[in-house]
């Protein structure tokens, strides 16, 4: 029996990470990566006062009143949506999350997804795979160029203004992005990026990279009326979490040719999809690998390791976790 603080960590980490903790706690872990259902969540964090999980736990008030011992949630992501942070502040519970160390990751899959979506990789492979190559035909597979389009970008947090980068500077492409602030004139300026409005974007972009939070205030940001309104061409891009995008709405304008093709890394009800978007055509999809170099997930678990020792007061930066959330916005 240890007279230790006991954390909980919900899913199969990196060992080495994780013996760190082992320093300061009893660690109860899930080695076989079983899915919680929340009942089971809730029933593993019996005595914990410290929870490490990923952006598939749900830390609502239901799970933060069955447990008032709790007093850090340590999220493996640096999407907070699972986490009613307004419950939690006002239990005194710190949140913390791992931004930063996933930006230039993340933005690479978004450049992977619009370079595969606009030039029908997934298609073309699958053509392959099937044996059906014959003969090489002057429109097959024929997509849209990347390279000296305009980009657009909704959201222009850290992961937006790395995916302007890679646009401006290795595909000379124009950029526009529209967020609710725009950015000082001088980021602007080196980034080549020019403020927009949510109109002026789905208008002008000939490909649109997505990457602002969920929230109420995003939930189907883009829908039918959106996808009607941008170019018949186009390419849409979603990395950063599902039900920004209506996932029926979109695999309706893929079939329809409202827009030209669509990469997505997260979905509305993942890990289920909607039915009507894998029999969508001109669509790549991927499973929320957005962060996924295994430099970037030890980046990531190492972090969350660091705000957890040291939000429960432990270590050289005791009281100071190195990522807490933003304070959520007053109700
Ligand atoms: C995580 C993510 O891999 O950081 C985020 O917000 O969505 C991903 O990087 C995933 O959510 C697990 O927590």
């Amino acid at each position: 029996t240890s007279e230790r603080p006991r954390v909980l960590i919900t899913r199969r980490v990196f060992q080495d990470l994780q013996a760190r903790l082992a320093e300061h706690f009893e660690v109860r872990d899930n080695p076989a990566d079983a899915v919680w259902s929340g009942a089971e969540l809730r029933e593993q964090l019996a005595g914990c006062v410290g929870l490490m999980c990923t952006a598939g736990e749900r830390v609502d008030v239901a799970l933060l009143d069955a447990h008032p011992q709790l007093r850090v949630v340590s999220n493996i992501a640096v999407g907070l949506n699972n986490i009613d942070l307004r419950a939690c502040a006002a239990r005194d519970v710190t949140v913390t999350h791992t931004p930063d160390v996933l930006n230039e990751t993340t933005a690479d899959l978004g450049f992977a997804l619009l370079l595969a979506a606009a030039r029908k990789l997934s298609e073309a492979e699958r053509y392959l795979r099937r044996g059906d190559w014959s003969k090489w035909a002057i429109d097959q597979f024929a997509g849209a160029d990347v390279h000296g389009s305009t980009l657009g970008i909704l959201g222009m947090g850290r992961i937006g203004q790395a995916i302007a980068r890679r646009g401006a500077l290795g595909f000379g492409m124009k950029v526009v992005y529209h967020n609710r602030s725009p950015l000082p004139a001088e980021a602007e300026q080196a980034l080549g990026a020019r403020w927009v409005t949510k109109d002026g974007l789905l208008a002008e972009a000939d490909h649109l990279v997505l990457v602002l939070p969920y929230s109420p205030a995003s939930h189907h940001i883009i829908g039918a009326a959106e996808l009607a309104a941008m170019k018949p061409g186009a390419t849409l891009v979603n990395i950063a979490r599902g039900g920004i995008v209506d996932d029926a709405a979109l695999a309706r304008a893929l079939e329809a040719g409202t827009i030209g093709a669509a990469g997505l890394d997260v979905f509305e009800n993942e890990p289920a999809l909607h039915p009507a978007l894998l029999a969508a055509p001109n669509l790549v999809l991927t499973p929320h690998i957005g962060s996924g170099s295994m430099a970037t997930r030890r980046a990531m678990v190492g972090l969350a390791v660091d705000n957890l020792i040291a939000a429960l007061g432990c270590g050289p930066d005791a009281g100071r976790p190195p990522a807490p959330a933003p304070r959520p916005a007053p109700a």
